[in-house]
């Protein structure tokens, strides 16, 4: 699972805060450590077997998520936070070197547009950072644009502009293999805000046509993930706007295409850890933005409101990777954070959530399979259930710090970043955004 981290040539936080940071809690690190390895022997599993799996467990960090984020009411800069993707990429960095499992970072473009990306090709990987999907965006209309994505892009009623939403994402390929990305994000905001408005079948047509010309120019080693969202912008109906359909595309464009599960877009309650299941049974499963929500697609930190679900999600990942080992099989869904951060420091929140997806990767690596499917086959419900819960419920933050430990991070992870003081550093080198901009999709 995962991809292997670039080597690390410049540390973005020196090393020997870190290892300052680390020495006051060593002994007690140790000691849970220990505990928790002679817990797991009792139930044959050695942990020196998960903390490997973990150090080559990774999660991409979204360029977007690097700044404030805001609502659609108000922004709130943070003193210090990156102007640039240069700047961006050297935030992931610090995430990366503190928590360890997040060596790659997903581009925006045209958010993320550069004079020169060989300089940040060269510049990202010194940093030990490789790039994950590209992400179009033809949600909004740029600066210079010659026509609107008012009423659509790729699905628009005009030629014209869904030619431009096309052009736009054979820029983002273009980008991409200048950087070493392999895959493109495509999500629209297509859709309609009244019954009427538009004709369902004419516009997912539409959008498969679009699609299908972006598709023809997909490298032989890329992947085209579709992303769906059930509603936001659109309020009545939504081009791409359940699994149903993003399967149906992904299905329709070729074996490239696969679909692109955002943990914030569906209908309340609904159990997106079978959607897991199923997409990763058909061979559709091809990419994660982990996240979290209450109420709607709120990209709150990941873990932080729904952290069985997150962990049922891998659960069902676990599954499709032990499957695909029996079967000789290929399952490597690219696995990326999609969050808004309003009122955190990016960095912190980011630090978090990298321990709350390694975390229920490795309570899902803990849960006793053969026993499960015995309980399943004896219809033993109550053990069957226990089986994952007990998981859950298992104190795995020791293996977890030793993996960080091992990859040169942080115990706390934290109150390392705190104490190296980079933040307030930045805040006075870095010219601060005075733009008013409202809030962040
Ligand atoms: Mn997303």
């Amino acid at each position: 699972m995962g991809f292997l981290a670039v080597d690390r040539k410049i540390a973005t936080i020196p090393q020997e805060v870190i290892a300052r940071a680390n020495a006051k809690l060593m002994d007690a690190h140790m000691a849970d450590y220990d505990a928790l390895a002679a817990r797991l022997v009792r139930v044959n599993i050695d942990i020196e077997d998960l903390v490997e799996k973990l150090m080559a467990f990774s999660v991409g960090l979204p360029s977007w998520g690097m700044v404030s984020g805001g609502t659609r009411y108000a922004r709130f800069p943070l003193p210090g936070e990156p102007t640039n993707v240069f700047e961006k990429v050297e935030d992931c960095s610090v995430v990366n070197q503190l928590a360890g499992l997040t060596p790659r970072v997903s581009l925006h473009f045209p958010w993320d547009k550069c004079d020169d990306y060989e300089a940040l090709r060269q510049y990202t990987q010194t940093l030990g950072i490789g790039f994950d999907a590209i992400n179009s965006n033809t949600f909004q209309d740029q600066t210079g644009q010659k026509r609107s994505y008012k009423f659509g892009s790729l699905s628009h009623s005009q030629e014209a502009t869904r030619q431009q939403a096309i052009e736009h994402n054979l820029e983002c390929l273009d980008i991409g293999k200048k950087l070493g990305s392999k895959a493109l994000t495509v999500w629209i905001g297509d859709g309609s805000n009244f019954p009427g408005q538009v004709e369902f079948t004419d516009t997912l047509e539409r959008y498969l046509e679009s699609l299908r010309t972006v598709y023809g120019q997909l490298p032989d080693d890329w992947r085209l993930l579709i992303e769906h969202k059930m509603y936001e912008p659109a309020f009545y109906s939504t081009v791409i706007q359940d699994w149903g359909t993003s399967i149906l595309c992904a299905q329709a464009l070729g074996d490239k295409a696969q679909c692109l599960v955002d943990l914030g877009h569906h209908a309340p309650n609904v159990n997106i850890e079978m959607i897991v299941a199923r997409l990763s049974q058909f061979g559709k499963l091809g990419g994660f933005h982990f996240n979290d929500s209450k109420y709607g697609d709120d990209d709150l930190d990941s873990g932080s409101i729904n952290p069985f679900q997150l962990f049922l999600v891998f659960n069902e990942l676990v599954s499709a990777e032990k499957r695909a080992e029996r079967t000789g099989t290929r399952f490597t869904p690219s696995y990326m954070m999609d969050q808004t951060h309003n009122v955190t420091d990016p960095i912190e929140s980011l630090l978090n959530s990298a321990r709350a997806i390694a975390g229920a990767y490795v309570k899902a690596l803990i849960v006793d399979r053969d026993a499960m499917r015995a309980y399943q086959e004896d219809n033993d419900v109550i053990m069957a259930h226990n089986s994952l819960r007990l998981a859950f419920e298992s104190d795995v933050r020791a293996a977890l710090a030793m993996a960080r430990v091992r990859m040169g991070g942080a115990i706390d992870p934290i109150a390392a970043y705190r104490e190296s003081g980079y933040r307030a550093h930045k805040a006075e080198t870095r010219k601060a955004r005075t733009e008013l901009a409202g809030g962040i999709v």
